[in-house]
């Protein structure tokens, strides 16, 4: 429920998590193969888009540890926000810039995927091969789109009216009914958050995905 809302807080605890743990990364790099492109490509997707993703992966010798198409149909397919480390990194970095119906190769060392840890069926140190298809773009909760669209008097700053109608219009389009106490709640919490100089807006730099960590 409340994808959008949701992401909104969660992105916040992110990079909240990710400015504690001090930002150092690994030189380590994402090789990305084109397999497919298509010939018609009107959008690219960038951080902060929705991407949903048809994706198989591979260690190293070659057995498959996951298929989404192992799932009925299309249902195994995913979606993600991408830039906000939602996914692993290997996959943050390595999917921008993609045409939707693009397919790709992405080798990805285990600095940008699970580690010296490594996750359930993945041992430590592993290398990982995904074969990721790029099924459909959308608009993130941090898009620059999202922003206009809840911008309404378009001066580039986000009051708490304007996250208030926003908040009622997302509770009406998922069949939940308004309740003023509970949008008032929710906008003071996203001002304590967001409105980082305290000056009872969201600018447009408050709110995009600060994605200079990558
Ligand atoms: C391939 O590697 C994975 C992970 O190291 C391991 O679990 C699997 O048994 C290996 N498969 C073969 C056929 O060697
Ligand atoms: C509205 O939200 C408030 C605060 O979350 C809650 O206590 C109240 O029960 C809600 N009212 C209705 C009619 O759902
Ligand atoms: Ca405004
Ligand atoms: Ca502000």
């Amino acid at each position: 429920m409340l994808l959008t809302v949701l992401s909104w807080f969660c992105s916040s605890l992110l990079l909240l998590l990710q400015a504690a743990s001090g930002g150092k990364l690994p030189e380590a790099e994402v090789k990305v193969e084109v397999m497919h492109r298509p010939f018609l490509c009107h959008r690219k997707s960038k951080y902060g888009d929705m991407l949903l993703v048809h994706h198989d992966g591979y260690f190293e010798n070659g057995t498959v540890f996951h298929s989404s198409r192992d799932q009925a149909g299309d249902s195994g397919a995913v979606w993600f926000t991408l830039g906000i480390k939602e996914v692993i990194k290997g996959w943050d970095k390595g999917l921008q810039g993609m045409c939707s119906g693009e397919k790709r190769k992405l080798v990805i060392p285990p600095a940008l995927a699970y580690g010296k840890e490594g996750k359930g069926k993945i041992p430590p140190e592993s290398t990982l091969t995904f074969i990721i298809e790029l099924l459909e773009i959308r608009n993130g909760p941090r898009s620059h789109e999202s922003f206009q669209e809840m911008d309404l008097n378009d001066d580039w700053k986000l009051s708490k009216h304007e996250v208030k109608e926003y908040l009622k219009k997302e509770f009406e389009r998922h069949g939940y009914p308004p309740n003023d106490t509970l949008h008032e709640n929710m906008v003071a919490d996203i001002f304590a958050k967001e409105d980082e100089n305290k000056d009872g807006f969201i600018s447009s730099r408050e709110f995009t995905y600060k994605h200079d960590e990558l």
